[in-house]
């Protein structure tokens, strides 16, 4: 019932419906109607009630509520279930929770704040209250465990995208999943999977994107090498329109791989990197690389050439010429 209200209220988009309406309309009473209207208050709604005229919508709450995600997404590929939370821990970690006792392919968790947000190898990713996108997305695509690396670099291209629709922003990416803007990054990209040697069960992938953060919000040993969208743009964005490009895009370039294979995803990847033919430090799990990034192969492993050949890395962190590490 409570989403019929709202449907009628949106329907009068800006204007006034009265309660009597809103009572005849759906078949109860007018006491019924005020308390769904409380209750869409209490979830972030701003509806106006004035004496003789009755309700008026006047904004969406600034959370990234389901049902007006899924709304703009109902002819998507990704999100047609979203679970939404205030806190999470880490919104990987529950979307492998689901993952592992059955959901689809799409599932996407969202919370507001992750109290212990997961970078790779171990780390943490920064990620306050209403202030960004952190999300994760449950996939099972028919590959090999092996081929995973490509649904990264897959990701990170579709969050490049819906940044340059959306804000016009050059971003870039850095091998092999960190979006930066201006040098800094400003989305960080955990893509984790569950599978046996010659099956892939399931993967998640985890997004991270600082929307609306300040200089200031962002704690001391960051401010130099991270940024926001709001920082770069000198403006709030709207959490919730990139929220579905994101996954607009993503579903898009997902298919993509699916129908046409890696080559083209590859080729978006290589637009959009800021790694490619610059001086490189990669520090892997086992050794550090100093020299040149010259290709990223087939498999999505980076190239580098070095003063006593080329080698291939295929999990790292970059550092790039001139940017602090
Ligand atoms: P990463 O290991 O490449 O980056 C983590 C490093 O980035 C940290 O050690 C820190 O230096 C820096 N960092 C931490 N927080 C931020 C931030 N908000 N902005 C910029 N730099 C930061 C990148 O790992 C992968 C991050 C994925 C995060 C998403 S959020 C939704 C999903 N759930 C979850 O637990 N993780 C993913």
């Amino acid at each position: 019932m409570r989403e019929r209200v709202l449907e009628l209220l949106r329907e009068k988009q800006g204007e006034f419906v009265s309660g009597e309406d809103l009572s005849s309309k759906l078949g109860i009473s007018r006491t019924a109607v005020w308390k769904h209207i409380q209750g869409l208050r209490r979830e972030g709604y701003r509806i106006e009630a004035r004496p003789r005229q009755g309700y008026l919508l006047s904004s969406l709450p600034d959370l990234l509520v389901p049902r007006e995600l899924i709304r703009e997404l109902a002819r998507d590929r990704l999100g047609s279930e979203i679970h939404h939370y205030q806190t999470l821990d880490s919104t990987n970690r529950k979307a492998k929770d689901l993952a592992a006792h059955g959901a689809a392919e799409g599932t996407v968790v969202i919370a507001e704040e992750q109290t212990a947000g997961a970078g790779r190898m171990g780390r943490n990713w920064f990620s306050p209250a209403g202030k960004g996108i952190w999300m994760s997305v449950i996939l099972r695509p028919t590959m090999l465990p092996a081929d995973a690396p490509k649904i990264t670099l897959l990701s990170a291209v579709a969050t490049v995208r819906a940044i340059e629709d959306l804000y016009g922003l050059p971003a870039a990416i850095k091998w092999p999943n960190d979006v930066l803007i201006s040098g800094k990054k400003v989305c960080g990209i955990l893509t984790e999977m569950v599978g046996e040697m010659d099956a892939l069960h399931y993967l998640v992938v985890g997004i991270g994107i600082n929307a609306n953060l300040e200089e200031r919000d962002f704690p001391p040993p960051l401010r130099r090498r991270a940024t926001s969208l709001k920082v770069e743009l000198g403006r709030k964005v709207d959490r919730r329109a990139l929220t579905v490009q994101c996954l607009r895009k993503l579903g898009q370039v997902y298919t993509l791989l699916e129908e046409e294979g890696f080559a083209p995803v590859l080729r978006l990847w290589k637009r959009y990197s800021a790694t490619l033919g610059e001086q490189v430090v990669v520090q892997t799990p086992s050794e550090r690389i100093e020299g040149r990034a010259v290709d990223v192969d087939a498999d999505g492993a980076l190239w580098v050439q070095t003063w006593y050949g080329r080698r291939r890395v295929v999990a790292g962190d970059v550092t790039l010429r001139g940017e602090s590490p």
